[in-house]
């Protein structure tokens, strides 16, 4: 069987994409990047890609006027690519519902907290200010509404009584780069079924049941 042609969009660092290609380049991983596009043309991610020998695309939102002409832009790069499916890796523009629709369960996105736990932008100061003393990542298919769709995989991490954003942040990381290259292979391998909105993993029996093994604290 081929490997699953995936398309990562990013706006910035890129961590993430870099666990998604370090994942790819292990033997037998079932999925294959085959475009890096950004909205953001100074993006450090571009040259994670460029490094890794995968086409990159600039789709600068800056220029496009109307948000569907920039997509129509996007849609041309992950059409060209044969991509199969599109993983946000740090996107951060707002994706209208008819891109979403385009793409529905072809769709991912990773978000640094247990969703449905803090949506939006700075997710790691809300943590703090909610007090709570576990926080996480989330890898999810994305539907219309902001951070909503079916729940892939989730990590816990501690929360530390003397955590800043940034430190919070920071642990948070590393287990997005677990879960992200795990989730990626789960829908590569074919066990990914969403049965009323939930994630069920096809096991070798046929059988299906949510993903148990992701928690870590
Ligand atoms: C996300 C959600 C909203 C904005 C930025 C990021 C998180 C993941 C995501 C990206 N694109 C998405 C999602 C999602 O969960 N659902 C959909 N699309 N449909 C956001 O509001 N960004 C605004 C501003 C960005 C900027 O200033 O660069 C925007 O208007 O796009
Ligand atoms: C990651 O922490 C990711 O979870 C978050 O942005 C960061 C991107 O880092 N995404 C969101 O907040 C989406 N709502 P990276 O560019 O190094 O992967």
């Amino acid at each position: 069987m081929g490997a699953l042609t995936v398309g990562v969009l990013i706006s910035g660092r890129g961590s993430n994409l870099q666990a998604l290609i370090d994942a790819a380049a292990t033997p037998g991983y079932p999925a294959r990047l085959a475009v890096v596009i950004s909205n953001v043309p100074s993006a450090a991610g571009l040259a994670r890609a460029a490094k890794a020998g995968i086409a990159t695309v600039v789709v600068d939102h800056k220029k496009f006027q109307m948000r569907e002409a920039f997509e129509a832009e996007v849609n041309r790069a992950l059409d060209d690519a044969g991509v199969e499916l599109v993983c946000l890796a740090g996107f951060m523009r707002l994706l209208s519902d008819s891109f979403v629709r385009h793409w529905r369960d072809r769709l991912i996105n990773i978000h640094p907290s247990l969703l449905p736990a803090f949506r939006g932008l700075h997710v790691h100061e809300q943590a703090l200010a909610a007090g709570v003393r576990i926080s996480g990542c989330t890898v999810h298919y994305v539907r219309e509404g902001v951070d909503d769709g079916p729940i892939l995989a989730q990590a816990a991490v501690p929360v530390a009584p003397t955590d800043t954003p940034e430190t919070l942040a920071a642990r948070v990381l590393v287990q997005e780069h677990r879960i992200y290259p795990l989730a990626v292979r789960l829908i590569a391998e074919g066990r990914v079924r969403i049965v009323e909105e939930k994630v069920m993993i096809e096991e070798e029996d046929g059988s299906a049941v949510p993903l148990f093994n992701t928690a870590t604290l």
